[in-house]
């Protein structure tokens, strides 16, 4: 993947997320010498599985399971700062070695257990199906500029201000809700005086660091997370995350130049899957819905919520394609398949007698959206084993050939199993 032209890669969600970002990242950062995450915070779980282990991710990036790789978070995350140093803690007993070689945008904003609060009580939160990890109203300081950032943990007497600030709006929005629960503002000033030490050791200008990691010719990868229907602006608004998870949001929260970007990799699975609520066109319902759950073991890799699961999604598909600029697609968890007599791709919508090839921006279209069909026969047979495209069914790249056709962009990975040998890739 990454050669003379291409040194700077960013890895998105090209459908609802967890199409397997993780294990697609951990397999490219072999050649990495960087993997930053740019948006979203603990809310992401970002799987990879190695021999007998299996690893989640939450906040760090997927990179930091290859020793010799350098991992930060940019200022575009939401980072939780408590959550951070388990997942840091669960990683140094699982044997990885952390120790200087994590590093945290100081212009990151943190995510504190009034945000926590406000995503649990709030009827909003409840609707949109959120992970309750206090996402959405850790964005929602930083754009109403009451944010506490990791550069704040330098100035204490700026920080309780802050974090009163914060306190007061939270407490005024429990209340509203009718939530007996407050923010507490010395509490929150003791915790975050308890990690600063820790913290600050960690906080660094990550955007100036890439950037001269990238005048250096070092091979960055941009680590994505949720997915691009999920993203503030181009999602299924409202029912999306409160940040910009296409590859545009990735410049912004790394903190380098649109410029400096060369390549865009669209991760997407062989079918769809949505955890939260929302519209998903293609999703299926009764036994077939549980039979691909249950062969594709889709449970929340953060909260075990069961994903809903529908039939791939052209029309998502090609619309990510087009506002991420994809360079190239991975398509994960074709073995999952496997076994089905007969798999369906969608290629349009009917909506109210017409019929839509380009994803509408409307929810209420979606909800009412009948899928237009394209029926492929199965290939009943075991793909896990396919380590060249030549190895796969004749079905399966049928299938694959006419994904590629109508999302318009080329298939550079397939994968065929959870292992990091389970991968083909295609020239
Ligand atoms: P939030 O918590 O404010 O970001 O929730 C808003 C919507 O975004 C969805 N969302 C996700 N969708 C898929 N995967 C995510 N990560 C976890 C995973 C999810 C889990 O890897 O499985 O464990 O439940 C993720 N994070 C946020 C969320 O479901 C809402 O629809
Ligand atoms: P992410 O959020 O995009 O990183 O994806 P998740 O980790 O939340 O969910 C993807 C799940 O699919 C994880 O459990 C992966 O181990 C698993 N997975 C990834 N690629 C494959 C594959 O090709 N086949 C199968 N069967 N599982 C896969
Ligand atoms: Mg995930």
């Amino acid at each position: 993947m990454f050669d003379s032209k291409t040194r700077t890669l960013v890895v998105v969600g090209a459908q609802w997320g967890d199409e397997g970002k993780g294990k697609l990242v951990d397999v490219l950062a072999e050649r990495a010498d960087w993997v930053v995450r740019y948006q979203g915070g603990a809310n992401a779980g970002h799987t990879v599985h190695i021999g007998e282990t299996s690893f989640v991710l939450h906040q760090i990036p997927s990179g930091i399971l290859h020793p010799g790789v350098r991992c930060a978070i940019g200022n575009g995350v939401v980072l939780d700062p408590d959550t951070l140093f388990h997942e840091i803690d669960e990683l140094v007993q699982d044997g990885v070695d952390v120790e200087g070689r994590l590093y945290v945008s100081e212009r990151a904003h943190l995510v504190l257990p009034y945000h926590k609060l406000v995503d649990a009580e709030s009827a909003a939160s409840k609707a949109i199906g959120t992970t309750g990890r206090g996402i959405g109203p850790a964005y929602e300081d930083k754009i109403a500029r009451r944010g506490v950032r990791v550069l704040d943990l330098r100035h204490p007497s700026r920080v309780r201000e802050l974090v009163e600030a914060g306190a007061a709006h939270a407490n005024g929005q429990l209340a509203r809700f009718g939530s007996e629960r407050r923010a507490d503002v010395d509490e929150t000033v003791a915790l975050l005086e308890r990690l600063a030490p820790r913290l600050l050791p960690l906080a660094e200008d990550v955007g100036l660091s890439i950037h001269r990691a990238i005048k250096g010719d070092a091979a960055v990868l941009l680590e994505g997370a949720q997915g691009s229907l999920l993203d503030i602006d181009h999602g299924t608004y409202p029912y999306v995350t409160s940040s910009s998870t296409t590859s545009g949001g990735a410049a912004i929260g790394v903190g380098i130049a649109p410029t400096e970007i060369d390549a865009v990799l669209g991760v997407v699975k062989a079918y769809t899957t949505r955890v939260g609520n929302g519209p998903l066109p293609t999703e299926l319902e009764g036994t077939l819905a549980e039979e691909v759950r249950r062969l594709g073991n889709e449970f929340g890799a953060t909260t075990g919520r069961a994903r809903r699961c529908g039939w791939f999604d052209a029309v998502v598909v090609r619309f990510a394609t087009r506002v991420n600029g994809l360079t190239g697609l991975a398509v994960t968890k074709l073995d999952v398949l496997d076994t089905l007599d007969r798999i369906a791709l969608c290629t349009g919508y009917e909506v109210d007698g017409r019929l839509y090839t380009e994803f509408p921006g409307d929810v209420d279209a979606l909800e009412r959206a009948a899928p237009v069909y394209e029926w492929f026969d199965g290939w009943r047979r075991s793909t896990a084993d396919a380590r060249r495209l030549e190895d796969l069914p004749t079905e399966a790249r049928r299938y694959l050939d006419r994904i590629e056709a109508l999302v318009e962009a080329p298939i550079q990975f397939v994968s065929v199993g959870t292992r990091r040998d389970q991968i083909i890739g295609v020239d």
